[in-house]
């Protein structure tokens, strides 16, 4: 008889829901969830052997890994787990993989304090920062320096649909920090005003392509053309190591109500109801498919390529993003598995 499927700890399915419905959000945050999640699963495994141990384990991280697909930190924060899983008993497997998820979390904290440090070092007393929906890696540069006395504005783009500008501009003025909250299309106006424009990453790819919440590009674009340098505040765990063998990052297409509501849908195509329910509530319950010839694309994230980047600082100091490949290799090395398959 064969075993069942392992389950996966209800821990482990609420964070995956989280960070689906973005009520966890931002690659590093998520990386650390994921990481506590699988800890939680070590914890409370009932497996009676090392193969079911491990195979429980396999499927709380392919439900992670589910989730999201364009921040790396996720599958590296996985696959960081899973590789430190050791030990030929119960016991052993989990007291390792618990002890691995903690490294992992205290790390990560530790690596955006360092690179926070080094991002700083870029700022001069009096800068304004514009900035790009919310990172906590950027944020921790300008954290870092007000903590060098620094004083730091900041330019602080809305970043539609989401609005994730509104937590960056929280969090800067429970710092004190000036804040200049702008709706996006005003960036290129205000990047006069600006000495640095400083953004996250969800993934940066091997030519140096920064991968971040979609307007990066336009935003870097711009910055280029104004004479203002583009820093991106990276942790190494947003290094994508695929993109070393040619593989591309899959760019996150999300549901079309964060654009446009049902409402507007509806104001907009003239279109309100069908037998009596919404249309989109028909077209989901198959009741009549109707084309209202509207279409409503929502990618959630972006590619800037690297001759728009003009330093990616990381816990291992700041690089050109060309050069980042060798950093890349230092810490990849040339093979990567996905150990939730095996
Ligand atoms: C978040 C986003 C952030 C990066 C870096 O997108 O693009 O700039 O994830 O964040 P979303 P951090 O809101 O869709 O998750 O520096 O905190 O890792």
């Amino acid at each position: 008889m064969e075993d069942d499927p392992p389950g996966v700890d209800p821990v482990v399915d609420a964070t995956a829901t989280d960070i689906a419905e973005m009520r966890i959000r931002g690659a590093a945050t998520i990386a650390d969830a994921a990481a506590e999640a699988l800890a939680t699963h070590a914890e409370r495994s009932e497996a009676s052997s090392p193969e079911a141990f491990r195979a429980g384990m396999r499927a709380a991280a392919r439900r992670l890994y589910e989730t999201r697909p364009t921040a790396v930190s996720l599958p590296n924060a996985l696959r960081y787990v899973l590789q430190g899983m050791d030990g030929e008993t119960v016991a052993d497997l989990r007291s390792s993989t618990i002890a691995r998820a903690e490294a992992f979390r205290r790390d990560l904290e530790q690596a955006q304090a360092k690179l926070g440090e080094i991002g700083a070092n870029r700022l001069r007393d009096g800068d304004v920062v514009m900035t790009h929906c919310h990172s906590t890696d950027a944020l921790s540069c300008i954290e870092a320096a007000l903590e060098d006395g620094k004083h730091v504005e900041a330019i602080v783009k809305e970043t539609r649909p989401r609005k994730q500008g509104h937590i960056t501009a929280e969090q800067l003025r429970e710092w004190d920090v000036p804040v200049t909250l702008i709706v996006d299309n005003a960036a290129r106006r205000y990047l006069d005003d600006a000495d640095h424009v400083l953004v996250g990453a969800d993934s940066i790819a091997a030519d140096g392509s920064v991968i971040n919440k979609i307007g990066t590009s336009g935003l870097a674009v711009n910055a280029r053309e104004r004479g203002v340098p583009v820093m991106v505040a990276a942790q190494t765990i947003k290094l994508h190591p695929d993109t070393m063998t040619g593989h591309t990052v899959a760019i996150e297409m999300r549901d079309e109500n964060e654009v446009l509501s049902t409402d507007e849908r509806s104001e907009i195509t003239g279109l309100e109801e069908t037998d009596g329910r919404s249309l989109e509530d028909a077209n989901d319950r198959g009741l009549e498919e109707v084309d209202d010839g509207l279409i409503v694309e929502n990618p959630a994230f972006d590619v800037t390529p690297p001759r728009h980047v003009d330093a990616i600082v990381t816990e291992r100091g700041q690089f050109p993003p060309e050069s980042i490949v060798t950093l890349m290799r230092e810490l990849f090395g040339e093979t990567i598995g996905e150990p939730w398959e095996a």
